[in-house]
């Protein structure tokens, strides 16, 4: 057995310290993706930990656990607000029925443009939906861009809203998106992301709807060619620490994983832009058809959506001021 003495002896023949000093113990903090490795979101956050470690001199690290390692969104969810998993990076839409206030991100064309959701998601209302998020033990570090979603499916073109008349559409887990579905006259399936491909494969559905990166990466192109340009949400991502992980933090470190993870919002909207193109080009050369769409009735049809979901004053309020961002 190597007792401290040898080992002290041992250290110093070989002229190292045998005990690391307190000051230099590193925390690696988990960092849950559905997306593969190379995605920007995943990219992002590994830029996130670059600087989290160059700012703190080492003390804290992150690991990114990509392509669903530690499950898919709904299940990181939960293990995110119980410190199970620290830091997280995941769409809104899974949060729309815990917390209403990130519903109104995803609201069907509510924003006219990305420059628009960047606009929001950046000023006081992202700080107001972001606030929304601390009571359900998450801390907000960044909103990342999504793009818009648009529908593909196997079976045809979606060119006008009768085309959309009981198709079974593959939805997020959020009861918002299974409203704008059937409100266009389809049937929403909801299932967790990393099953999609075999539920177009199979039959199970029909169709489902994302942007050209997340339909690139999973390879649903290859299942479903038909890509009609709907864009009829632009819900961005959210990358979220657990409050648990948060309250630990000197007053000092979180004001660097704040800043970390503003410069990882800003590296990872830069990182959209190019795989954006980059996948578009990729699922045309892999027999992707995309079409145009008169968007017009699909806008008219989504009325019930608001209807249901824009009720209280609150989400009345954060609607009026969406809308008059400019
Ligand atoms: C993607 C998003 C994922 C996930 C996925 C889905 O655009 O990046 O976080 O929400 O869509 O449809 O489940």
């Amino acid at each position: 057995m190597l007792t401290r003495r040898r080992a002290l002896a041992l250290a110093a023949a070989l002229s190292i310290a045998p005990v690391a000093p307190a000051f230099a113990q590193s925390v690696t903090l988990r960092s849950a993706d559905i997306h593969p490795d190379g995605y920007p979101t995943v990219e992002a956050v590994k830029y996130f930990g670059k600087i989290l470690e160059e700012q703190t001199n080492g003390k804290y690290k992150v690991q990114v656990f990509f392509s669903g390692q530690l499950g898919q969104e709904k299940d990181t969810i939960e293990q995110t607000r119980f410190g199970v998993i620290d830091l997280n990076r995941v769409n809104t839409a899974p949060f729309n029925n815990l917390i209403p206030e990130t519903a109104v991100l995803g609201l069907p064309f509510l924003f006219r443009s990305v420059d628009h959701m960047y606009k929001v998601v950046d000023g006081p209302l992202g700080d107001e939906i972001a606030k929304a998020f601390e009571p359900h033990g998450m801390i907000v570090l960044g909103f990342f861009d999504s793009g818009a979603r648009s529908f593909y499916n196997s079976k045809k073109p979606i060119k006008t809203l009768a085309d959309m008349k009981g198709m079974k559409i593959r939805v997020q887990q959020s009861d918002l998106f299974i409203a704008m579905i059937n409100a266009l006259g389809a049937n929403a399936t909801p299932i967790p992301f990393g099953e999609v491909y075999s539920g177009l494969q199979t039959g199970l559905v029909d169709g489902a709807e994302n942007n050209y990166p997340s339909y690139e990466s999973s390879k649903q192109f290859e299942v479903a060619k038909y890509f009609s340009l709907t864009e009829h949400s632009m819900a961005p991502e959210v990358f979220v620490m657990s409050k648990l992980a948060w309250d630990k933090l000197s007053a000092a470190d979180k004001q660097t994983f704040k800043e970390a993870g503003k410069a990882a919002t800003l590296k990872m909207r830069e990182l959209w832009a190019a795989r954006d193109q980059q996948s578009k080009d990729t699922v045309i050369k892999g027999g992707a058809q995309i079409n145009e769409v008169d968007k017009q009735p699909f806008i008219d049809a989504m009325k019930p959506v608001y209807d249901k979901f824009v009720t209280s004053e609150k989400m009345k309020s954060l609607v009026d001021r969406i809308k008059a961002t400019q």
